[in-house]
């Protein structure tokens, strides 16, 4: 993989994904002509689909102001528009996290949120929602002079009195820091804008690319949303050092509190020493020069507590530049190819081994129902054909024999159906103590206990056991839920065994199906938590106050989404659970009901027996057809999630 580049790799990554989709869609379309889809399947296909579809790949960029985060998303995204899209200049540039990405829903252009909307209820996220709060200026793709100078809003600030900027949460006026940056007559430059969405056509965002432009520490630290949500979703994050300045206790301050907690092992994190083209000095000699960026390589691996490897040493602005001439020799010196396969080599078969994952799930869970049911259907008819067959030149006494069969067996159906409504039952109040623990008016009734608690406690300890208190109660309702979804399973696994025992029934197993996912998730955030609380909680001055309250409504928010998931998950889950047993049941009557009229039919007319027979031989063909077809779609599912690149390149050769 060594010579594909970061846009070859992506565009490989998206044509496998529209081939997958064009195939999901080729079984949820053949499963509604063939009447074989039930409403379960068709949801969990269709949410796939829309996955698909909307599934976005997010990069963000993290650092101090000044590393040259900027310019670095200018020269690996960028350089094909020959100047700076992204303004970058020295000092503070970037003055809001800002999202780059293509939506055609809108005309390309950019949006700015007013930094006043943080003395406003709601988060980032209902912001988004909400059209009206943003400013919008088109840019205009025909002029580059145009487009910068729209662009060059995002370095837009205005001076404010000390107490405007304390209820932005913008500043700690009891800081040394704060103090140095107030001029004499107390006022104080903050940012015009909170947040910066740039909608723009560039065709690896029109697939899905989504970059995160970051301003420095005092940004990321004020914005909860980046903190809780942007950077964990991140698919990978690249942390920015220069070499002009080393590694500072800042830099490393942002590495440890907003870059290494939320890394887990999915996700990629590479760092880079930008700026190494100020080490190129004129009077040494290329080894010398080498020697030197190893070293400071070294000195930042070992100040990040990372191996030498992982750092990528870079000239973002000499890349820049190489690419807009044109310039081979400068491009390689620059060193940016290998940061750029490395990114391509951490981050696209990561995110396509994780979509791929998740499809094969649905995938494999409709496939194996749907076949199953086809069998079933099968394996009925095929019996009725026999026992018509030995049926061929009897007498009706036999016939006789065979009605009365028939309708024992009906009846002893019947009673099963009784139990089967009586396990409805059961099941039913089960799902209601499940729904009482796992809820959402559950989880009101914790946030809003904190949010009291919050407002009465003036000391961070009653601020810190309010919140102790919350994580206990929301994992003892996760804990109280999964005991219920493993009751729920022990009942449905006798249930489905009974009647494969005594009716014969497929005897399918219902899917596995834990919480610990969810659990595993809220220890995150309560680790986020503690980890801001110890930094900056421990004192709790007015600003504080309001930038804690603030702090607790995102995470309050976040962990709302958090049960809204495991809620839509546990209700798919249910479902699943129980419809392949009611939908098996409904075709067991059918074929029941089937039987005995064709039995009560010959009754009537012996000599119609042939034709009996040719009508459910034929039937036995389609059906056999439709197993056909159902695998050959599979297969062909099958062959796209595993994305044989040998094979694609032979045909696109071909
Ligand atoms: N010499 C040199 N200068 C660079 C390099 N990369 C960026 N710069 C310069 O460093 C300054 C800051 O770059 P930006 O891209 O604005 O940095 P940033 O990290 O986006 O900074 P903020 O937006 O303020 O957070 C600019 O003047 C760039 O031209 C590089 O590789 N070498
Ligand atoms: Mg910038």
């Amino acid at each position: 993989m060594t010579s594909t580049s970061l846009v070859d790799e992506f565009e490989h990554y998206s044509s496998w994904r529209d081939a997958l989709y064009v195939r999901v869609e080729a079984l949820r379309d053949w499963l509604d002509t063939q009447e074989l889809g039930d409403a379960e399947s068709e949801t969990r296909l269709g949410q796939l689909l829309g996955r698909l579809q909307e599934d976005t790949l997010n990069v963000a960029f993290v650092a101090e102001f000044s590393r040259g985060k900027s310019e670095l998303i200018n020269a690996i995204f960028f350089s094909d528009y020959r100047q700076r899209v992204l303004p970058s200049s020295a000092g503070r540039t970037t003055m809001c996290p800002t999202e780059l990405y293509y939506s055609p829903l809108r005309g390309p252009s950019l949006r700015l949120l007013p930094i006043e909307t943080k003395t406003q209820p709601g988060s980032l996220a209902d912001f988004k929602l909400d059209a009206a709060a943003w400013t919008e200026f088109p840019l205009n793709l025909d002029s580059a002079d145009d487009m910068s100078a729209t662009l060059m809003r995002l370095a837009d600030t205005q001076r404010v009195d000390a107490a405007t900027a304390e209820a932005y949460g913008l500043i700690d006026p009891e800081d040394e820091e704060t103090a140095r940056h107030l001029a004499h007559d107390g006022h104080i430059e903050i940012p015009r804008w909170r947040h910066a969405l740039i909608n723009f056509p560039h065709p690896l965002l029109k697939q899905g690319l989504v970059i995160l432009d970051t301003p420095g520490l005092n940004a990321i630290g004020t914005e909860p949303e980046l903190t809780l949500s942007m950077l964990p979703n991140a698919h990978a994050v690249l942390f920015l050092l220069a070499a002009d300045t080393g590694v500072t206790k800042s830099d490393i301050e942002i590495w440890h509190h907003h870059i290494a907690p939320v890394g887990g092992t999915s996700r990629a994190r590479l760092a880079v020493l930008n700026k190494i083209d100020g080490l190129w000095d004129e009077l040494k000699t290329q080894a010398e020069i080498d020697a030197e960026i190893a070293r400071q390589a070294a000195s930042s691996a070992a100040l990040l507590d990372l191996p030498i490897n992982q750092i990528y040493p870079v000239s973002a602005q000499k890349a820049l530049v190489a690419k807009v001439r044109g310039d081979a020799a400068l491009l390689a010196k620059s060193r940016l190819p290998e940061l750029e396969a490395a990114l391509t080599l951490e981050l696209i078969p990561c995110k396509q081994a994780l979509v791929s994952e998740s499809s094969q799930l649905v995938i494999e869970d409709v496939v194996v129902k749907t076949t199953e049911l086809l069998e079933t259907r099968l394996s009925a008819i095929q019996d009725q054909v026999d026992e018509l067959e030995g049926l061929r030149g009897k007498n009706r006494g036999v016939i006789q024999g065979m009605m009365t069969k028939a309708n024992e067996d009906k009846q002893q159906f019947e009673r099963g159906l009784q139990q089967f409504n009586a396990l409805r039952n059961v099941f039913a109040s089960q799902v209601d103590i499940l729904r009482g623990h796992l809820g959402m008016p559950a989880l009101k009734v914790e946030v809003s206990r904190v949010r009291q608690a919050m407002e009465k406690s003036y000391f961070s300890a009653g601020l810190r056991e309010a919140m102790g208190y919350f994580f206990r109660q929301v994992d003892g309702n996760l804990n109280a839920s999964s005991a219920v979804i493993k009751d729920i399973r022990a009942m449905m696994d006798a249930m489905y065994q009974k009647f494969s025992d005594e009716h014969g029934l497929a005897a399918v197993s219902p899917p596995g199906y834990s919480l610990s996912k969810y659990r595993k998730e809220m220890v995150r955030l309560e680790r986020i938590f503690d980890e801001r609380f110890n930094t900056t909680f421990k004192m709790l001055t007015v600003g504080q106050r309001q930038l804690t309250t603030r702090f607790f409504e995102t995470l309050a928010s976040k962990v709302v989404q958090v049960f809204e998931l495991a809620n839509s998950e546990t209700e798919a889950w249910l479902k699943a659970t129980i419809s392949p047993m009611e939908t098996q049941i409904r075709e067991h009557k059918t074929q029941l009901k089937r039987r005995l009229e064709s039995v009560s039919r010959i009754h009537a007319a012996t000599e119609t027996l042939d034709d009996r027979i040719a009508e459910l031989e034929a039937t036995l063909g389609t059906v056999s057809d439709q197993l056909d077809n159902l695998a050959r779609i599979n297969t062909r599912i099958t062959d796209a999630l595993a994305d044989d690149r040998d094979e694609m390149r032979r045909v696109k050769t071909a």
